[in-house]
C-alpha cells in the first residue's frame, strides 16, 4: 500500500463545492485550465461535441452549462498537454512500461504518431501509416480463415466509424465483433427484447419530470452518470419518492448538492435523494423484485375480496401481456422467508416499497451494472420489466424502463452493426446496399473471443478504442493468450495496458479524439452518437488535435479495409473525404430508423429513434409484452462454502473504466490507494479480519485454476451482509472467464465468489 494512503469517511453531501474543486483541479493538473474551460462550454451544446464520459442525454430545459465533474475530468485527460511521443517510447522499453501502474500510464498523455513494436529492442518505434496498413492488410489476408481475427469495439466510437468498421469486417468475412457492450449492458440488449421486444430503454429525459416514483437499482449515479443527478434532484424537490437499491450506501444517492446551483453552493444546502434505501445483498435484486410482486398480488387479492379497486393494471395485463398466470404461479410458490433471506431486506421494507410503487401512476426503473453483471443478469432485468408491466408502466408519460448505459456511444455502435449475432434480414440488407455476401455464421462475443485466443484459434486482435485486456476477466490467463497472437492493433487516444500486452507484431494507431477538430478533403466533419435514450445527435470537436500526425477513426477503418481488401468495390476512400456519405449509407441499410439522416441530424437536438413499446407495440414472438420467470431467487449459482463472500468489482469516483485519474475515491473516503476491500463489520468479525488489516482474496471456483490477489486492505464499511466490494480492473484476475450471464455472456463482475484471507 502507498505510504500516503489514508481513509476518512466522507460525511458531506455529494456534488457541491467538492465537485467544483475537483473539476478545476483536473484541468489544472493536465495543464489545460484555459483551453479546457473553453472546451467545456462547447461540451453537449448543439454545435459542439458530445461528452466522451457517459451516455446520459441532455436535458430538455434551457441551461448554460451541461457538464459534470467527471465529464470535465474525462475532457481534461483527453485535452491534456502531455504527450506520449517517439521520444517517450525511446526512453521506455515495454518491459519498463509494464511495471508502471494504469494510473501512471494514463498520466503520460496523448499518443502522437503510429508506432510498431520492435522485438529486438523491446521498444515501440515510429512506423509510417502506409507501412502500418500494409502490415495489417498482409496479416489479415494471410490468415487461413477470417474467423481467426477478432475485431473489438469500445463505446466511444462514433456511429460513422462503427458502421464502416462493421461493413469492413463483414466484407472481410467474419462476424467476430466482441465489444464493450458484451461486458456491460448486454443482458439488457439480449434480455429485454424477450420481455418487450427491444433491448433499449423506453423512457425519454422528459419522462423524469412526469414520474411519480423513481427506482435506481445497482447504479452509482453520482459517479458514473452525474448529470442524471439533476433529474433526481428535481424529482425530489417535487416530492417524488426515490428508491435506491444497493449493497453500498453510495453518497450521492443519499444527499446531493447541485454543483451548478449557486444558491445551494453558497449556503451549503443539499437535497436528500433516496427516500427509501434498500440495503440489498449482492445478488439479492431478484428476490427483492419478487417480494414486491408478492406484496402487490396480496394487496390485489385483498382488494378483490373486499370488492375495492386493486393495484394491478388489469386492462394492460389483459390487452398487452402474455405469461401472467405462469408468473403468478411462480410468485405464489415463493416464500417470504426465502425472499427476506436472499435479498437481505426486511419484509416490511419490501412491502413499504411495494406500496410506494402501487401509489405511483407513473414509475421509472433505472438500473446499472449492479443488475447486469450477474450470472442471471438478463433474468433480473426480466423481473424489473415484470414489476413495471403489472402496473402498465410502459407506453405512458413518466414511466418506463431506463438502463443507464455506460460508454457515450455504446448503444449507437450496436444500432449500426457492431453485433456478433446479426439477424438474417440485416445481413440481406447490408449485402444489397454494399454488393457483397456477408458471412452468415454468428461470431464471437468477448468471452468467446478470449477463449479463441486461449485455444490458439484466434491469431489477430484489432481494438477500435478501449482497453480490452484490462476490461476482461481472468487477467493472467488473458495476458498469456494475447501474447500468443500474430498481430495486435490498438487504435487509441492514450497509452494503455492493451498496448503493452501485445502479439508478436504490434501496432499503436493514434486517433483524433471526440473533442478535437476533424478536417477532411471536403472540410470540417462531424460525427453522430446515440445516447442512452435513443437520441441521435451530432458531435463536432473544437480543439486542435493533439498532434498533426493523428488520423480520424473513420480514416483508419477505411484504410485498413483497403489494405485488407485491395479489390473491394466499396468506395472506401470517398467516405474519408465526406462523412455525410457514410450517413447516407446508414440510412440505406436502416431506412426504418435513419431515413433522411443527413437532413434530420441538422436539427439542434438531433432526432429520436423509434422505441415501439412507447406506443405499446411489442415486437416479441408473442406480439405482446412477456412476463418471464426466473427460477428460484438466486441470481448467481449457489456456492457451497460457509466462508464465501460475494465480491462486486466497481468503479471509484476517479476512474473511467480502466483509465485511472487518481488513486483516491472521495465519496467512499479512500485516499491514495486502490488496493482495498469494503467489508461489513460483522463479516469481518466472523472471519477474524480486522479493520484496515492486510488481506488477500481468493476465488472459489471448481475449474482447477488458482486465482488470488494479495496486498489489499480490508475496510470496515456499511456493506450489506455477505457482500464485499473492491476496484476494477485491479481485481479482474479474480474473475473466472466462465463466470458470466447465461443469456448474454456478460462476465458476472458483480458477484465473484471469494474467500478473504487474513495477512494477504
Ligand atoms: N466517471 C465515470 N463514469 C462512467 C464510467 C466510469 O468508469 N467513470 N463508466 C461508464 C460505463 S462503461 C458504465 S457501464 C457505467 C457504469 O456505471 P454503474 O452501473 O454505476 O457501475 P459500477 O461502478 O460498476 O457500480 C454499480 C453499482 O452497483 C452496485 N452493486 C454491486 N452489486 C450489486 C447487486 O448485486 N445489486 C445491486 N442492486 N447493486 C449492486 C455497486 O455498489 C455500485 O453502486 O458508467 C459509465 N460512466
Ligand atoms: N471487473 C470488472 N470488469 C469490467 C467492468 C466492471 O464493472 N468490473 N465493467 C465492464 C464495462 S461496463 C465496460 S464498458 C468495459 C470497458 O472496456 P473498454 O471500453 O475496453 O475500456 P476503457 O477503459 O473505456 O478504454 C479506455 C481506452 O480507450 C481509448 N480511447 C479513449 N477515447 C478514445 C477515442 O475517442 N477513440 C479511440 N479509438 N480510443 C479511445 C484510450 O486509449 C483508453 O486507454 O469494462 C468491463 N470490465
Ligand atoms: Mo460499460
Amino acid at each position: 500500500m502507498a505510504d500516503d494512503a489514508h481513509f476518512a469517511p466522507y460525511t458531506h453531501p455529494a456534488g457541491g463545492w467538492g465537485a467544483a474543486k475537483a473539476t478545476a483541479k483536473a484541468l489544472l493538473e493536465q495543464s489545460v485550465a484555459g483551453k479546457g474551460s473553453r472546451a467545456l462550454l462547447s461540451m453537449n451544446h448543439p454545435d459542439g461535441f458530445k461528452c466522451p464520459s457517459c451516455a446520459w442525454p441532455n436535458p430538455e430545459r434551457e441551461k448554460t452549462l451541461e457538464f459534470c465533474e467527471n465529464g470535465a475530468k474525462a475532457l481534461a485527460f483527453e485535452a491534456t498537454k502531455r504527450r506520449v511521443d517517439a521520444a517517450f517510447f525511446a526512453e521506455h522499453s515495454v518491459t519498463d512500461l509494464m511495471a508502471r501502474s494504469d494510473y501512471w500510464l494514463e498520466e503520460q498523455g496523448r499518443l502522437t504518431e503510429p508506432m510498431r513494436y520492435d522485438p529486438a529492442s523491446d521498444h515501440y518505434v515510429p512506423v509510417g501509416w502506409d507501412e502500418a496498413y500494409a502490415t495489417i492488410g498482409e496479416t489479415l489476408r494471410g490468415l487461413d480463415h477470417p474467423d481467426q481475427a477478432e475485431f473489438y469495439t469500445s463505446g466511444r466510437t462514433s456511429n460513422e466509424a462503427a458502421f464502416l468498421y462493421s461493413v469492413f469486417v463483414r466484407a472481410y468475412g467474419t462476424n467476430n465483433f466482441p465489444d464493450c457492450s458484451n461486458m456491460c449492458h448486454e443482458p439488457t440488449s439480449r434480455g429485454l427484447p424477450m420481455s418487450i421486444g427491444i433491448g433499449k430503454g423506453t423512457v425519454v429525459i422528459g419522462d423524469f419530470a412526469k414520474a411519480e416514483a423513481i427506482f435506481i437499482i445497482g447504479q452509482n449515479t453520482g459517479t458514473n452518470s452525474p448529470r442524471m443527478m439533476t433529474e433526481l434532484v428535481h424529482a425530489r424537490k417535487r416530492g417524488v419518492p426515490i428508491v435506491a437499491v444497493n449493497p453500498m450506501p453510495e453518497r450521492a444517492l443519499i444527499r446531493f448538492t447541485e454543483p451548478q446551483d449557486p444558491v445551494k453552493m453558497a449556503t451549503f444546502g443539499s437535497t436528500p435523494i433516496a427516500s427509501e434505501f434498500c440495503h440489498v445483498r449482492i445478488g439479492g435484486d431478484a428476490a427483492f423484485l419478487k417480494g414486491m410482486m408478492k406484496a402487490l398480488f396480496e394487496t390485489q387479492d385483498a382488494a378483490d375480496a373486499a370488492g375495492t379497486e386493486g393495484v394491478l393494471d388489469l386492462d394492460f395485463i389483459r390487452d398487452h401481456t402474455a405469461g401472467f398466470d405462469t408468473l403468478r404461479a411462480d410468485i405464489d410458490a415463493t416464500d417470504w422467508s426465502d425472499i427476506v433471506a436472499v435479498s437481505g431486506l426486511p419484509e416490511e421494507q419490501i412491502r413499504r416499497v411495494a406500496t410506494i410503487y402501487a401509489r405511483s401512476n407513473a414509475t421509472i426503473m433505472c438500473f446499472g451494472m449492479g443488475v447486469t453483471q450477474h450470472q442471471q443478469g438478463a433474468r433480473v432485468i426480466h423481473q424489473i420489466a415484470n414489476v413495471l408491466m403489472l402496473r402498465g408502466n410502459f407506453g405512458k408519460p413518466g414511466a418506463g424502463i431506463c438502463p443507464v448505459r455506460g460508454h457515450s456511444n455504446v448503444q449507437g455502435d450496436r444500432t449500426v452493426g457492431i453485433d456478433e449475432k446479426p439477424t438474417a434480414a440485416y445481413l440481406d440488407r447490408l449485402g444489397q446496399v454494399f454488393g457483397f455476401d456477408p458471412p452468415r455464421e454468428h461470431g464471437h462475443h468477448v468471452v468467446e473471443s478470449v477463449k479463441a485466443m486461449i485455444a490458439g484459434t484466434a491469431r489477430v486482435f484489432i481494438g477500435l478504442g478501449g482497453n480490452f485486456i484490462h476490461a476482461i476477466p481472468d487477467t493472467e490467463v488473458a495476458y498469456k493468450a494475447m501474447r500468443g497472437l500474430d498481430l495486435t492493433v490498438g487504435i487509441a487516444t492514450k497509452l494503455n495496458r492493451g498496448h503493452l500486452v501485445h502479439g508478436k507484431q504490434a501496432l499503436i494507431l493514434p486517433v483524433i479524439s471526440r473533442s478535437e477538430i476533424d478536417v477532411q478533403a471536403t472540410g470540417p466533419q462531424f460525427v453522430t452518437i446515440e445516447d442512452a435514450m435513443s437520441n441521435v445527435t451530432s458531435s463536432r470537436g473544437v480543439l486542435e488535435p493533439a498532434s498533426p500526425h493523428l488520423r480520424s477513426e473513420i480514416d483508419i477503418v477505411c484504410r485498413m479495409a483497403r489494405a485488407a481488401l485491395p479489390d473491394s468495390a466499396i468506395a472506401w476512400e470517398s467516405y474519408i473525404d465526406d462523412y455525410s456519405l457514410i450517413r447516407d449509407r446508414i440510412a440505406d441499410v436502416y431506412p426504418d430508423l435513419f431515413a433522411g439522416f443527413n437532413t434530420r441530424i441538422k436539427e439542434p437536438q438531433g432526432f429520436h429513434l423509434t422505441i415501439p413499446p412507447r406506443g405499446r407495440i411489442w415486437k416479441t414472438d408473442s406480439g405482446r409484452a412477456n412476463f418471464l420467470v426466473l427460477d428460484g431467487l438466486d441470481e448467481d449459482r449457489p456456492v457451497d462454502d460457509a466462508a464465501m463472500l460475494r465480491l462486486s468489482t466497481i468503479r471509484s469516483h476517479d476512474q473511467y473504466n480502466t483509465t485511472i485519474y487518481s488513486n483516491s475515491d472521495r465519496y467512499r473516503g479512500v485516499y491514495n490507494t486502490r488496493m482495498v476491500v469494503f467489508m461489513n463489520r460483522e463479516d469481518m468479525a466472523a472471519q477474524g479480519i480486522t479493520d484496515r488489516g492486510r488481506v488477500a482474496l481468493e476465488t472459489i471456483a471448481d475449474d482447477g485454476i488458482a486465482r488470488r490477489v494479495d496486498g489489499l486492505v480490508a475496510l470496515a464499511y456499511p456493506m450489506s451482509r455477505g457482500s464485499i466490494a473492491g476496484y476494477y480492473p485491479e481485481l479482474n484476475p479474480l474473475m473466472p472467464i466462465d463466470h458470466f450471464d447465461e443469456i448474454s455472456g456478460t462476465p458476472a463482475a458483480k458477484s465473484i465468489p471469494v474467500r478473504v484471507m487474513a495477512d494477504g
